[in-house]
């Protein structure tokens, strides 16, 4: 039975889809990530951050979704959801997680969170307006890189599209984000994910 930290709206949705894609037993701890509001001391214990997902498994726990995938993906071979280590798409496949993770998600982070980047008020908008712009590039290196392709893998679903889908739903017009009409090949894939019963339980 795996306990996942969890908030609506939030990365911890993604991996709620994918336990639900391996039909994996867990329990959903609800917590607060709202701004500025205090966080549960049993979510700093465990990622002193302040952010969700927090995965618990039996024996620890770990924060990270993009790491969290790869582990789950990995004791669940049998949901089909990664690449194995000698498939020459697990690298493309780690390479996109890494690239969700660390890019565009940090480009989120500034839109959401500017005062983490910039040293003063003054400086959240020109930051918010960067940010935006960094959005559409990223956004749109991801669509171009799909192209035609039915996934981001090519021919082969994955958890990467799993990512991508969860990252869709964070875009927001009153933030002054580009819309997923920009990105067809994207957002084809994307609602592709939404389709699954696994999505529609967890966003629906
Ligand atoms: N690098 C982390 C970031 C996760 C993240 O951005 N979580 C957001 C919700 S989507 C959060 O908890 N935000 C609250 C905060 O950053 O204080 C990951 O990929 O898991």
């Amino acid at each position: 039975m795996y306990e996942l930290f969890y908030a609506e709206r939030s990365a911890a949705m993604g991996t709620r889809v994918i336990l639900e894609e391996i039909g994996a037993e867990y329990r959903l701890i609800g917590t607060d990530i709202g701004d500025h509001v205090p966080r549960a001391p049993e979510l700093l214990a465990l990622n002193p951050n302040g952010w969700v997902p927090v995965l618990v498994y039996e024996g620890g726990s770990m924060h990270e979704a993009s790491a969290i995938t790869v582990f789950l993906t990995g004791r669940h071979p049998e949901a089909g959801l990664a690449p194995a280590d000698d498939d020459p798409l697990r690298g493309p496949f780690l390479q996109w997680l890494v690239y969700m993770s660390n890019t565009l998600q940090m480009a989120y982070q500034l839109t959401y969170y500017p005062w983490r980047f910039c040293e003063t008020p003054d400086h959240h908008e020109s930051a918010r307006v960067r940010s935006c712009i960094r959005l559409r590039e990223i956004w749109g290196f991801i669509d171009q890189a799909i192209g035609d392709r039915e996934w981001m893998l090519g021919e082969r679903f994955s958890a990467a599209d799993i990512h991508l889908f969860m990252l869709t739903t964070w875009l927001s017009p009153e933030r002054g984000h580009p819309t997923m009409d920009e990105f067809p090949n994207a957002a084809r894939v994307a609602a592709r994910i939404a389709e699954r019963a696994s999505a529609r339980k967890v966003y629906g």
